[in-house]
């Protein structure tokens, strides 16, 4: 490859067919990678190896930034933010690589000018879904704003060969089917077996003297796992940065030490190695629950071990000394699953590089971040101390260690409290007992945030206020963020050019200059162009419902939308027990003046969580009687659109008038789907919890829809005894909807199917469903009567874009640099690589 001089006007430019923008050298690519690398001719070819084709001729020109970045990162020994998560849900890269990359009209029109059809080859994309919710689609969010930002940054995770399970529903009940991702191939990534790294399990450890005559312990694993990276480029938008995302995959090693086993048992030791690869297989697919199994903690270790290793290496291969450790890397942990890397780095330290206690203590502490996602008391991760001693005996002995330390300097700040002692301790004693990963991440770390104000505050208050009294000055908050790049500008391209054509693109960056659509809401042309925007982006959802469902949906009707997963605390039901009390009106008097409304849900259930999988069969059975009454004559719609992931977020949100953040106050720790509905102009109904708070603060009170009890309130309700069976007794609207369901007649008459439900509700009722009932529908005909008036609904709808501005995870991402990772950006200069 050769840059050839600028040619005088007039003469061909010949560009290469790597990185050349223009429509022809598009093409001629796009043909060269359809033969060369898929190995076939435009006769023979799939719609998937159209895919992958147009792939590799984005990902050629995006391979340029990547080793640029990468080559400067290591000349400027650039200070580099390491983000640790077991889940990246990152969604389909092609789409947002155009973005990103400024070329989607030119791929655009040199497809079709192919003749095919850029959207279908779009929708080819099998989305990587390494996670199951928030919290692993907070981290892919993340990896976009540090680009973008052009941080320093490294995403480490797991490559599960298999990814959240893809959802069906069959007779209205979830069924998981696997998620072979990877059957086709997987054109972003690159295999890196030159850095693959060991991971040791089991065994034993020894202790012993060394040539300084300092202690020193030896680790003797009973098994030993290789962990082979893969990296995936991060594309800033529209800057030469490049960041990596790097997956690790598990093998056998290849070399096996049998002495090691001290057993002479070769079909064991075959065995094990042949079981190395379950350790990277499979996601586990629970969202906020905590499960003890011992593949999760070898899934744990085996990627911050990795990841501990590969900084060590790149420190190294930098001439840097392990001093150095703290002030090159700063290691973010995504809630507790990456926490075992404190006792990993002091054990790589010590064991490894021969540092001693104090030292490495200090290089540990200074390095850790640790942010926490949730306050549900399930979601906390406690492992069984005999497990995780079998698995990890040297980590146990760390730990205890840390753990003496620590107990000795609470003793000092806090004398004779032997309850704090017992309930900082890293160990739980108080039953069988636990090693507490939330402790030992609090310990380890020099920060420790929540993810929205009042989950931050609640954080220090409840969960962590012994560690809050502890270290006060570790705590902070940073307000979630979702990148307006994937939610806005590539799934709302309709809006995202109305926005341009009045206040130009500056916005995709610096999102608070949304604000200067402010202007044009009360303009009645721009409000009638935000309106058809809208209204055509229902209609394509209307017709994709039709396909998908055969429901047929009224596209001007009211589109209130609740996606997310499902689980009791986001309350789900509570939105169904609208929709019932609705069709009661119209059963009691069919005239009833009634807002049209379709309700969508979509989102997954953990697939042994009982009661969310009977809400996802509810919400099918009452759309099965509402959807066909001749009654309700249309006006109410109900439809669960199955396997709800990225692909198909990027369609819900800029389709929804109404976003549903119903979550009892004090259980969403933030939320980021309430941000993209908000930023795609929905208005909300919520409570006052998580970022909802200050989501309404931005927005203003008039255009937000609040209902519902405050945390206080909950906390007092509960406090005070929490009847359920009270409010059913005195609210005649909540008891016809109760017995509604009791009665069978949303279950063929089968009064057994949702008794589990309706007990739950009148009896138990943790998330105060009934307490807030009233509230709720009162709200919701606020809602209906506010619809009624589309011109001020569409002001409001405005505002609500033009002032998200805070929810950029842009904004997010500065906060963290600045007040936790004390990082700055280091921009690339993008040189031809082929001349160096
Ligand atoms: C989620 C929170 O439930 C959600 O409110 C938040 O927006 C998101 O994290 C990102 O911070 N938590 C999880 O997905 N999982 C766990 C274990 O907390």
């Amino acid at each position: 490859m050769q840059t050839l001089p600028t040619p005088p006007s007039g003469s061909v430019q010949i560009e290469d067919d790597r990185t050349g923008l223009s429509i022809e050298t598009l093409k001629r690519a796009f043909l060269d990678n359809l033969f060369y690398i898929q190995g076939k001719f435009p006769a023979l070819a799939s719609k998937n190896d159209y895919y992958m084709a147009l792939a590799y001729t984005v990902r050629d020109r995006l391979l340029r930034r990547w080793l640029n970045t990468a080559e400067t990162y290591t000349n400027t020994q650039a200070r580099t933010v390491c983000y640790l998560s077991a889940e990246f849900l990152m969604g389909p890269h092609l789409g947002n690589n155009l973005i990103n990359l400024g070329i989607y009209d030119q791929i655009n029109q040199a497809m079709t000018e192919l003749g095919l059809d850029l959207n279908e080859l779009l929708q080819q994309e099998e989305e990587p879904g390494l996670g199951n919710g928030g919290l692993g689609r907070l981290a892919a969010c993340y990896l976009d704003s540090l680009a973008t930002l052009e941080i320093p940054a490294l995403g480490y995770g797991i490559r599960y060969e298999f990814g959240i399970f893809d959802q069906e529903i069959r007779d209205g009940w979830q069924v998981e089917i696997t998620d072979k991702w990877l059957r086709y191939g997987n054109p972003w990534e690159i295999a890196r077996p030159d850095w693959a790294v060991e991971v040791k399990y089991g065994g034993h450890t020894e202790s012993f003297i060394d040539e300084h005559g300092n202690y020193r312990v030896r680790w003797v694993p009973f098994k030993v796992v290789k962990g082979l990276p893969y990296d995936t480029p991060i594309l800033g938008y529209k800057v030469n940065t490049a960041n990596t995302l790097r997956l690790w995959s598990a093998e056998a090693t290849e070399s096996f030490d049998f002495g090691a086993f001290n057993s002479g048992d070769y079909f064991g030791a075959v065995h094990q190695k042949s079981n190395s690869e379950n350790i990277s297989k499979v996601l586990y697919p629970n969202d906020e629950q905590y499960q003890g199994k011992v593949l999760r903690l070898e899934q744990q270790m085996f990627f911050v071990s990795c990841s501990l290793q590969d900084m060590i290496r790149i420190l190294q291969m930098q001439n840097m000394s392990l001093e150095k450790f703290p002030e090159k890397f700063s290691v973010q942990l995504n809630d507790t699953h990456p926490a075992i890397a404190v006792a990993e780095l002091m054990r790589l330290l010590m064991d490894e590089h021969g540092m001693q206690w104090d030292n490495a203590w200090n290089i540990t502490t200074r390095t850790f971040g640790y942010t926490n996602h949730t306050l549900l008391p399930e979601a906390l991760e406690r492992w069984p101390l005999k497990l995780f001693s079998e698995l990890l005996p040297r980590h146990i002995e760390i730990i205890y260690e840390i753990n003496r330390r620590f107990l000795d300097d609470v003793r000092i700040k806090f004398p004779d409290d032997p309850g704090r002692l017992s309930r900082l301790s890293l160990i739980d004693e108080s039953g069988e007992k636990y090693v507490r990963m939330a402790n030992l991440a609090c310990v380890g770390s020099s920060a420790i945030n929540g993810v929205a104000a009042l989950h931050s505050e609640l954080v220090k208050q409840t969960v962590l206020k012994d560690f809050y009294d502890m270290y006060p000055e570790k705590f902070t908050n940073v307000t979630n963020g979702v990148t307006p790049r994937r939610f806005v500008v590539l799934s709302n391209p309709r809006m995202t050019s109305l926005i341009t054509s009045k206040i130009g693109d500056n916005w995709i960056k610096h999102l608070d200059e949304l604000r200067r659509i402010e202007q044009f809401a009360d303009d009645p042309g721009f409000r009638y162009e935000f309106r058809q925007i809208k209204q055509a982006i229902k209609q394509d959802l209307a017709n994709h419902i039709k396909s998908e469902t055969d429901v047929e949906v009224d596209p001007s009707s009211l589109f209130d939308i609740q996606v997310k997963r499902i689980h009791e605390y986001k309350r789900q039901h509570l939105n169904a027990l609208h929709i019932i009390h609705l069709y009661n009106r119209i059963k009691a008097n069919p005239s009833a003046e009634i807002t049209p409304r379709t309700f969508l849900f979509g989102g997954k259930a953990a697939p042994g969580y009982y009661m969310a999988k009977l809400i996802i069969k509810f919400i099918n059975s009452i759309g099965e009687v509402v959807n066909r009454d001749p009654d309700v004559a249309g006006r109410l719609k109900v439809v669960f659109l199955k396997d709800y992931n990225v692909k198909f977020a990027q369609r819900v949100y800029p389709a929804a008038d109404l976003s549903e953040q119903i979550s009892t106050a004090g259980k969403e720790a933030s939320g980021t789907g309430n941000m993209k509905f908000s930023m795609n102009g929905a208005l909300t109904i919520g409570t006052l919890d998580g970022a909802n708070v200050e989501i309404r603060e931005e927005v203003g009170a008039e255009n937000f829809f609040l209902f519902g009890l405050t945390t206080e309130e909950v906390a007092a309700k509960k406090a005070a005894g929490y009847r359920p069976i009270d409010y059913y007794e005195s609210n005649n609207d909540l008891r016809q909807v109760i017995d509604r369901i009791a009665s069978g007649f949303f279950s063929h008459g089968d009064t057994g199917l949702f008794r589990p439900l309706v007990d739950n509700l009148l009896h138990k009722d943790e998330y105060l469903l009934l307490a807030d009932y009233q509230s709720y529908i009162d709200c919701q005909e606020q809602v209906s009567q506010a619809y009624r008036n589309w011109d001020h609904w569409t002001r409001m709808s405005i505002l609500n874009t033009a002032r998200m501005g805070k929810f950029s995870s842009d904004r997010s991402i500065r906060d963290y640099c600045q007040n936790i990772w004390k990082v700055q950006p280091v921009p690339i200069e993008l040189k031809d690589y082929t001349q160096s």
